[in-house]
């Protein structure tokens, strides 16, 4: 077997990945279609064409555009699944599933359908494939404070179909700190915490993400390798970073693969796990986003660790992370 086919087979979870950044091109048309909605775009190849991305905020553009297009409890439905098929097929046997809900509720989609779609595709992927995961409530970070809350209250008679919260959009200039009011509360209603940070933002937003907002992984976390105390917090505490290497050069969070500090976090002793953030934007799903590392000489038994790394990181059930051990 050649190495890229066993790094699909290796049993991993996928611990940071958008829902929205699952929409491929045809299916935010197909969607446009069912839901007489237009997009900003003539077809799949202008939308297509229109994925070169100078930073994080070129993105968001294009990927808040897109997101009018989801509606209906159906199209969470089907967007979950397809996602959930393509992920089986990179080997992810477990998946944790960021969405927007704030950007969901001020489209006028209720708080319910984004739900009940997105739960009803896990458990169906739990029942075909034994598929195990869950949902994240990412908060959206450049919105008012105020609109985090309102979506914890439109959740609060259903926690038990979360996993967590987290922390998404815009980076810089929206640091962890504002949001202490909204993590403490989550934390109150059972909720497991992470956040993104140190994608753009400094170092400084690691250790507010972690001493301000008690979050238990950092999704991005890579500028953390420029200040060796925050560093020193993360292996102290066994935070996990769930890198994401496609993403990053996509967004030129790194100038190219070559200068990713993955193996220099990796050396620092911080627990890394890899990811694939917005597959249908950045060129590549789980078992990509694995395969990039190819090109940094990773060895069969350190793809072995990055995939243990992944389950031992998760929110997963304790008898469920020994079955994938
Ligand atoms: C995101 Cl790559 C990335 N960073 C921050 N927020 C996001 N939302 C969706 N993708
Ligand atoms: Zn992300």
């Amino acid at each position: 077997m050649s190495l890229p086919d066993a790094l699909s087979r290796l049993p991993k979870a996928e611990l940071h990945l958008h829902v929205e950044g699952t929409l491929e091109p045809e299916l935010a048309f197909a969607l446009a279609q069912r839901n007489g909605v237009r997009l900003p775009y003539g077809d799949v190849e202008e939308l297509r064409r229109a994925y070169d991305f100078a930073d994080l905020q070129s993105f968001l553009d294009l990927y808040y555009a897109c997101m009018p297009v989801l509606v209906t409890a159906a199209d969470f439905h089907d967007l979950t699944a397809a996602y959930l098929a393509r992920a089986h097929a990179d080997g992810v046997a477990h998946a944790e599933l960021f969405v927007d809900l704030q950007v969901h509720l001020g489209n006028g989609v209720s708080a319910d359908d984004v739900l009940d779609g997105m739960t009803s595709a896990l458990a169906a992927a739990g029942e075909r494939w034994g598929m195990t995961g869950g949902v994240i409530l990412c908060v959206v970070r450049d919105r008012p404070v105020e609109t985090a809350h309102a979506a914890l209250d439109a959740v609060a008679h259903r926690v038990h179909d979360l996993v967590g919260i987290g922390l998404d959009s815009a980076e810089v200039g929206y640091p962890p700190s504002l949001f202490v009011s909204v993590f403490d509360r989550a934390a109150a209603m059972g909720l497991h915490r992470v956040a993104h940070a140190g994608e753009e933002g400094p170092p400084a937003y690691v250790r507010e993400a972690v001493e301000l907002l008690g979050v238990e992984r950092v999704d991005h976390g890579i500028r953390a390798v420029e200040d060796p105390d925050v560093l020193a917090l993360l292996v102290g505490r066994g935070i996990a970073l769930t890198v994401c290497p496609l993403s990053n050069v996509r967004l030129r969070a790194v100038p190219d693969l070559a200068a990713h500090p993955i193996r220099a976090l990796l050396d620092a002793g911080v627990q890394v796990t890899v990811n694939s953030d917005d597959p249908a934007y950045f060129g590549g799903y789980a078992a990509d986003n694995y395969a990039a590392l190819l090109a940094l000489g990773f060895t069969a038994e350190e793809f072995a660790g990055l995939a243990r790394t992944s389950v031992r990181a998760s929110f997963a059930a304790d008898d469920r992370k020994a079955e994938l051990l």
